[in-house]
């Protein structure tokens, strides 16, 4: 397959600086000669920048760094459009903000196709806010209310050309809401699987349906994958740690199982902060399941000390 990755280090969406070094880290932790040595043709694009031309402001004070990733979403959806025309994009981020552009750019490409796109949504936390129901202000929080359409984000950020329906999003991993997105997404038809829900299940029994229904709606599948999806235990380098997350083999069946579907056609790698890493581990581990996702087999797997 022909992959382009993507360096989006954006780092004005989170609460602590740092996840501008994630695209660095992710190539230093060997990212591209794995799926290279997976047979995959890989292309470094190098990283995207985005600066706002004038800054911006909300009622809702609490709201940081607007302008920037009213910039950054601009730019990344343009991005994804643009390069996922004879691509699979993989974007290197940088916090989950970006998601904002990178999920709008691939819906606009689905919509030149005529098929519908789908969103796999790995995290701990629905990221389903307003810029009105914000209270900690870090954009992270708001990527799926805006590129679902939901009202309020305009003239602030950029118009969401295709909305993506909240009935093609699937949510696995979550173990943190806000009290004010909790109504709203239960409201808006995203399936959301709990921590609880994979207990109760397993994480098989939750993914596999949602891969049935993107293949029978011949639909493009993107998935975001947020550090924090992980337990803290396993993948330590994200700003926002929540107790009780996937373990590594629920996270690497995941990815199996996305590659057995034949369905991924982009990949965000978010919130990764190797300044809260140890020594690497967790651009390692990301890199370990990328692979997982682009092909490669446990009995493949080299041996690796961290
Ligand atoms: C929280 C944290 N819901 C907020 N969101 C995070 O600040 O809006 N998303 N960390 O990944
Ligand atoms: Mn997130
Ligand atoms: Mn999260
Ligand atoms: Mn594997």
């Amino acid at each position: 397959m022909d992959v382009k990755l993507i360096g989006a280090p954006l780092q004005d969406g989170a609460p602590q600086l740092g996840c501008a070094m994630g695209p660095a880290a992710l190539r230093i932790a060997g990212l591209a000669d794995a799926l290279t040595a997976l047979g995959h043709r890989v292309v470094d694009k190098g990283d995207v920048a985005a600066s706002p031309s004038s800054p911006a402001s909300h009622p809702n004070a609490a709201v940081r760094n607007l302008a920037e990733i009213s910039a950054w979403t601009a730019r990344l959806a343009e991005t994804a459009w643009r390069e996922s025309a004879d691509a699979m994009p993989i974007f290197l981020g940088g916090d989950h903000a970006l998601s904002a552009g990178t999920v709008s750019g691939m819906a606009r490409r689905a919509a030149e196709l005529g098929r519908p796109l789908f969103v796999l949504w790995l995290d701990a936390h629905t990221d389903f806010h307003t810029l009105k129901t914000t209270t900690s202000g870090n954009l992270h929080g708001v990527p799926v209310a805006y590129f679902t359409g939901q009202p309020g984000f305009q003239p602030y950020f950029p118009t969401v050309s295709a909305p993506v329906d909240p009935r093609n999003i699937s949510m696995i991993g979550i173990r943190s809401v806000d009290p004010a997105e909790r109504e709203a997404v239960a409201k808006s038809g995203i399936a959301v699987h709990d921590m609880r829900a994979i207990d109760e299940n397993g994480i098989a029994a939750l993914l596999r349906p949602f891969l049935e229904r993107v293949a029978a709606a011949g639909g493009l599948l993107h998935v975001s994958f947020d550090v924090d999806f992980l337990d803290p235990a396993v993948g330590p380098a994200v700003s926002t740690t929540v107790p009780g997350g996937a373990t590594f083999r629920e996270a690497h069946l995941v990815m199996e199982m996305l590659h057995d579907s034949g369905l991924v056609a982009s990949l965000d790698l978010v919130e990764l902060n190797p300044f809260l890493d140890e020594r690497g581990r967790t651009a390692m581990l990301l890199v370990e399941l990328a692979a997982s996702l682009m092909g490669r087999k446990v009995m493949d797997r080299p041996t690796r000390s961290y």
